[in-house]
């Protein structure tokens, strides 16, 4: 009885094994394609955008669609966050409203966001110091934008290009 029963859990193991093999050998290369196609983990594309007072500077304005890792440094002196906004227009034409404020001249500009298509931000973050996140972004023209009051209209915000 005793060797029964490890004569069956030697079949049972070597039929897994089989099993396993099958399963490696095909669906191994399916599995690559799949990573190719969403190379979210293994090789994102990664753009590094410096912000700082008055400027965004993407180190590239071009690349491939996909899942792309933005890492944003803040060089400046103060708070500054990284808007992406999927748009046709030119960053430096994007529609801007007026708004008031608490300080003395009592309004700020900044581009309203619910009329225009924002795929998502990295939210403002210190001087010195950087942030990392991943974005999932079709082919198309983008602005690069830092929409903290006024940064807009002094000149936080560039053109960004995603080709499939
Ligand atoms: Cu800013």
């Amino acid at each position: 009885m005793c060797n029964g029963t490890r004569k069956s859990h030697r079949t049972v193991f070597g039929i897994t094994l089989a099993t396993l093999c099958f399963v490696f050998i095909t669906f191994g290369g399916l599995g690559q394609t799949l990573a190719q196609d969403h190379p979210r983990e293994k090789h994102p594309h990664k753009v590094r955008v410096e912000l700082r007072e008055f400027s965004v500077s993407p180190h590239r304005t071009t690349v491939k669609a996909g899942w792309i890792t933005f890492k944003a440094l803040n060089t400046g002196q103060r708070n500054h966050e990284l808007v992406i906004i999927r748009t046709d227009l030119e960053a430096v034409n994007l529609p801007r409203v007026v708004e008031p404020n608490d300080e003395e001249d009592g309004s700020s500009v900044r581009v309203p966001e619910d009329a225009v298509e924002i795929v998502d931000e990295i939210e403002a973050f210190p001087p010195g110091s950087h942030e990392r996140k991943q974005f999932l972004l079709p082919a198309g023209h983008y602005a690069l934008i830092c929409n903290l009051p006024d940064h807009y209209m002094m000149g936080m915000h560039a053109d960004f290009e995603v080709v499939p």
